[in-house]
């Protein structure tokens, strides 16, 4: 059987004013420490989500670059081939309509022809058309006339040079508009050890511009290993 009188409050559970102790109000700095401690751990956890998710986006770029790296090397040891694709569209038999983000569109072009023997970008959901452009006469990707773009994790177009080139003019620069609309006038990155084009080996540099939307940065992402 229950007692009548276990959820009574004791007598000394109860404050001055008749009140029980347990259901008095918070003061104004027992507010004011809660919502500073709350302020301090919101500054710990924001930047390990930020880089966290920063990390991330980076992995997936990294990773389409590879993929794009393997189509391209297949492509150069192909006999009927046995080159990586130029620079400009002109080179690679199209009538560019601009002299806008050349090279990552011969890339798409070619790697994702219908005829083509693998196409890497057969996730489409990151081609764009940052320049609007078009083919008037013939396909450019599968069954579209767009001149696509392959966009980084930051929605910036990747960029494409192959060295050869760029061989007779070092310093020659192509041009690329990036998401914000700016146009920007970029070449090959040279190694910081040798002072030669980074990626010789491959024939070509693939390169994402990263977050901070430069090149030449540290948060660069692209085709070659070592600097
Ligand atoms: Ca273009
Ligand atoms: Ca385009
Ligand atoms: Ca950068």
């Amino acid at each position: 059987m229950q007692s009548s009188t276990r959820n009574r409050t004791p007598p000394a559970a109860r404050a001055a004013g008749g009140r029980p102790r347990g259901a008095r109000g918070f003061t104004l700095i027992e507010i004011l420490v809660v919502l500073t401690i709350l302020a301090a751990l919101i500054a710990v956890v924001t930047p390990v989500l930020f880089k966290a998710q920063e990390e991330g986006q980076r992995a997936v770029t990294a990773a389409a670059i590879q993929t794009i790296k393997t189509a391209l090397k297949m492509r150069a040891a192909d006999p009927r081939i046995g080159d990586v694709p130029p620079t400009s569209l002109a080179a690679a038999g199209f009538d560019p309509p601009n002299d806008i983000n050349e090279g990552i569109e011969v890339l798409v072009a070619l790697l994702g022809a219908e005829d083509a023997p693998s196409n890497p970008f057969e996730d489409d959901s990151r081609l764009v058309n940052l320049d609007g452009d078009r083919d008037p006469t013939r396909m450019t990707y599968q069954r579209s006339r767009e001149f696509f773009e392959y966009a980084d994790s930051w929605g910036n177009p990747l960029l494409y040079f192959r060295l050869r080139d760029f061989s007779d003019n070092p310093d020659a620069k192509v041009r690329y508009q990036i998401l914000s609309g700016a146009i920007l006038e970029v070449g090959p990155i040279r190694s910081k050890k040798t002072g030669s084009f980074a990626g010789v080996s491959d024939g070509f540099q693939l390169i994402s511009l990263g977050p901070d939307e430069e090149l030449g940065t540290d948060d660069d992402v692209v085709s070659w290993s070592g600097s």
